[in-house]
């Protein structure tokens, strides 16, 4: 099978690594490589940090005006609306995701770009109303400079506006650093970025592996800022590396998110919730609801329920559009939650369904939708991340003892709450310890919602009327209004 050739894009051009390395991306639904890509070495980095630094200070961007930014961002949705389906095609080969997903995830992006292009232009700083009569101060949002964006392989478009819409909104200059499982909608997305119009060097793209390129990028002298998605050990290494060029640092990180059924909640809602909350994208999700906590009560209804519509799952082809769960992203995931679930059954967990890899035709990486029943919130399954299609459900006797399961981890990134009692929601709501609470709903989300972690979960956040903030830093202008000359600051008077 002939590869696909990609070529990273540096200040505006397309390049492989200055040595000549390279890499394939294997296609999950069955195992075979189909694309390479450069590998960048520390000498691709800096290139492409040195173009971001250079396009920060060209006038030609430093000076755009921020309505202008706004145009060319809101040009950039326009494009990718038109390129909506080749672009999930080329996302769901990378990385296996379904076509309904990455069609509907990538149909949804414009809006991102959208709503910062909106956001460029409104970034107000105050007036303040000092304390000293002969002094006027007022406060402007500047820019940062240069942008390290480091992208996982579960939503690399979604994970990329993210960050890249408010970075450029705000006026920086951005090297992205996609996985090196799903690089190659990223530099589909440089072809439209190119054609919007945005000068060279302004958007940039190395392509490699974490531990050399993205460890080259983000301990950079000229990076002044992080956005990083991904695991704990990466993360970890981030925030070491921007101990380098202090560069501040956003982490999105994974979670243990609990979804918490209270026997008042409409069963048949909340399973559709709990469905779509850890089996879609194959449960390989930031935010997958993988602690299933359900009242005694109802438990019993509930469970059977869930088994029944897990067992009716289709699983399959990423690209047929009837499939319903798809492969894993890499043979190393499917090797963690086959292990996972393993372990989770030695420590005494039942397994109600699935549990093994799933027979579909080719050499593909699936596993099937898994629900393992345990009794102890402190064994492995419900306080490790899986990132796989592996839901483990426990009962919960009244509300204080749902509350305190729920918190009852490293992690906080969201939480589901099903119940019909008002008030409920909001005690539950206040107390859940989690970046984001989904009350009878399970993963909206929306470019005016952040989104972000607490705990292990990360800090910062993504989206939401902040997120543009967070890559700017404010200034502070003092201007003497007296009509006396400044005193000599030795001289007592
Ligand atoms: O992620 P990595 P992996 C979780 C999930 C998964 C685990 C490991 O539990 O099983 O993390 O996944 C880059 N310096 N999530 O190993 O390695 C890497 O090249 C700079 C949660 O695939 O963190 C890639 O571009 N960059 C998650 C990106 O980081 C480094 C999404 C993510 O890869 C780096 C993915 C380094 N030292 C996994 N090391 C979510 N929150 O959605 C790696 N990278």
């Amino acid at each position: 099978m002939t590869l696909s050739e990609y070529k990273m894009f540096i200040n505006g051009l397309w390049v492989d690594a200055q040595n000549g390395a390279r890499f394939d991306s294997l296609n999950p639904a069955n195992g075979e490589p189909w694309a390479s890509f450069p590998h960048a070495q520390e000498a691709d980095v800096n290139a492409a940090v040195d173009a971001a630094q250079k396009a920060f200070e060209n006038p030609a961007w430093r000076n755009l005006h921020a309505t202008a930014r706004g145009k060319l961002l809101r040009k950039l949705g326009d494009l990718i609306a038109t390129k909506q389906t080749q672009l999930a095609q080329l996302e769901t080969n990378d990385n296996g995701k379904l076509i309904r997903e990455t069609k509907g995830q990538i149909g949804y992006m414009p809006e991102f770009f959208y709503y910062y292009a909106g956001q460029a232009d409104k970034l107000e700083g105050q007036t303040l109303p000092l304390d000293k009569t002969d002094m006027f101060a007022y406060t402007t949002h500047e820019p940062l400079g240069v942008v390290a964006a480091i992208i996982p392989w579960n939503s690399p478009m979604y994970l990329t506006a993210v960050k890249l819409a408010p970075a450029l909104a705000a006026g920086n200059t951005v090297v992205l650093k996609p996985s090196e499982h799903a690089s190659a909608t990223i530099l589909e997305l440089m072809h439209l970025v190119q054609k919007a119009g945005f000068p060279d060097g302004v958007v940039n793209v190395v392509t490699g592996l974490g531990v050399d390129t993205g460890s080259a990028l983000t301990k950079h002298p000229l990076v002044r800022r992080i956005a990083f998605t991904g695991g704990g050990e990466g993360a970890k290494s981030v925030i070491k590396n921007s101990a380098e060029n202090l560069a501040q640092v956003s982490l999105e990180l994974g979670g243990k998110s609990p979804n918490i059924i209270f026997e008042d909640a409409d069963i048949g809602s909340a399973v559709n919730g709990v469905i779509a909350g850890i089996f879609a994208a194959s449960g390989q999700s930031c935010v997958a609801g993988s602690r299933l906590l359900v009242q005694d009560t109802v438990y019993d209804e509930f469970l059977t329920a869930l088994k029944t519509r897990a067992a009716s799952i289709i699983i399959g082809d990423p690209l047929d559009p009837t499939s319903e769960m798809g492969p894993m992203a890499t043979q190393t995931q499917l090797t963690l939650v086959e292990r996972m679930v393993a372990t989770a059954i030695a420590q005494g967990a039942e397994l109600i369904h699935g549990g093994k890899r799933a027979a579909v035709a080719g050499d593909g990486w699936y596993f099937e939708p898994t629900i393992l029943a345990v009794n102890d919130n402190q064994c492995s399954i419900m306080q490790e991340e899986v990132f796989g299609p592996v839901a483990s459900i426990m009962r919960f006797k009244d509300e204080a003892e749902a509350l305190a399961l729920a918190n009852d981890t490293e992690f906080g990134l969201a939480a589901g709450i099903w119940t019909r009692d008002n008030a409920r929601v909001h005690r539950m709501s206040k107390a859940v310890q989690a970046g984001i609470i989904w009350v009878n709903t399970y993963r909206a989300v929306s470019p005016m919602g952040a989104i972000g972690g607490y705990k292990a979960s990360g800090y910062g956040r993504e989206s939401g009327i902040d997120g543009v903030k967070d890559y700017t830093q404010l200034k502070t202008v003092w201007i003497n209004t007296s009509s006396e000359p400044m005193a000599d600051p030795f001289v007592m008077r």
